[in-house]
């Protein structure tokens, strides 16, 4: 019991701290727990929320309204409840084996993202006594879905939103863009797959947290990096991380998904479904600028050679054709060749990958 008062007061003092300190920071350490154990307690308060919770509206737009069902209510709990899927995603971060709830309200029809892509989505975050803690009122903001970038989003979102997929959009005269059979969801995320030990405005430390949201669009993006000794630079080689996602066929829970396994504090004992490495050297193929660890950049390997019988606008192959463009009439930008196979006849847009084949390094 002594333990714990003094446990309480240390808290307290903790809290003071933070209040005087408001409006220095938008975060605020408290203490830092143990994230197995602050996942069980999560994960509880979760389950006792989708057991006590129900859909009250998910109206044409796709906006969904979650309720607490009334004592004596006979509403099916979102547990319950068969009119939308509620899904399990495994998640490995910080040594924990997470199994994140999330409802799929719409598919979507277009691209899914991967976890290190760039989207578009609207979204809603409330806590699960149902306070929102923020909302982007159905307005699409663009996120970076990769946890390293400056200003990326929790590690939750990077995790959830690779299940979902774009839709379609028509513009009007007007310039107004109006998105349809977009994907929607609701994630319901542990702690420490959000704020974890940092609190937010509406949001204390530990928190589970609930986000409704739509996914518009989104950004292939591209981040192979040169390392020299303690140095990194950012150097793409021009083909965009979802291709070089290459544990594809083996294990479903990998696909869509991109690593950065170096760091040992978010992965010190990763899955294998986690690993897109094809040399082994510990650097994700979507980070390594020599995927195939053949001493040849893929920048090399697709560099088109001087005498190639074609025509376009770039200097490497494109990874897949580009068609001309008719507001240039005089010039012919059609790239048909892809990047070419190893002995292949250069036609083949974009398939077998000469960067991952370490038999094929050199540009012919
Ligand atoms: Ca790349
Ligand atoms: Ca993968
Ligand atoms: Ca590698
Ligand atoms: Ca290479």
């Amino acid at each position: 019991m002594n333990k714990f008062k003094y446990y309480f007061i240390l808290l307290l003092a903790g809290i003071a701290m933070v209040s005087c300190n408001k409006g220095d920071d938008d975060e605020t350490v408290v203490e830092l727990r143990d994230y197995k154990e602050q996942y069980l307690k999560d994960n509880d308060s979760i389950i006792k929320y989708l057991k006590t919770n129900y859909i009250k509206e998910v109206n044409a737009n796709y906006d969904v309204v979650i309720e607490k069902i009334p004592s004596g209510g006979t509403q099916a709990s979102i547990w319950d409840q068969k009119t939308y899927p509620l899904k399990i995603r495994k998640v490995y971060n910080h040594d924990v084996n997470y199994e994140v709830y999330y409802l799929e309200l719409r598919k979507g029809t277009g691209e899914a993202p991967t976890n290190t892509d760039k989207i578009y989505a609207s979204y809603k975050g409330t806590l699960l006594d149902g306070t929102v803690f923020d909302t982007s009122y159905g307005y699409g903001t663009a996120f970076d879905l990769f946890v390293y970038t400056q200003g990326a989003v929790i590690d939750g979102w990077g995790e959830i939103f690779p299940q979902f997929r774009t839709g379609t959009s028509t513009t009007a005269a007007n310039g107004e863009i109006t998105y349809d059979n977009f994907g929607a969801g609701v994630m319901f995320l542990p702690s420490g797959l959000g704020y974890f030990a940092s609190a937010q405005d509406k949001i204390p430390a530990y928190t589970p947290i609930v986000f409704s949201f739509k996914l518009f669009g989104l950004l292939r993006l591209d981040h192979d990096i040169r390392i020299n000794g303690t140095t990194v630079t950012a150097d793409p080689d021009g083909i965009p991380d979802y291709f070089e996602d290459v544990n594809k066929a083996d294990n479903n829970n990998g696909i869509g998904y991109l690593y950065d396994l170096r760091d040992k504090v978010r992965y010190p004992n990763p899955p294998a479904w986690m690993v897109d490495d094809t040399d082994g050297d510990g650097i994700a193929d979507f980070l390594d600028v020599d995927d195939d660890g053949d001493g040849y950049t893929t920048r090399f390997e697709t560099t088109k050679p001087t005498d190639a019988p074609v025509t376009g606008i770039s200097k490497y192959y494109p990874f897949d054709p580009i068609p001309d463009n008719p507001s240039t009439p005089n010039v012919d930008e059609t790239e048909t060749y892809g990047i070419p196979a190893f002995g292949g006849d250069y036609t083949s847009p974009g398939r077998l990958r000469i960067h991952v084949d370490k038999n094929h390094h050199s540009v012919k």
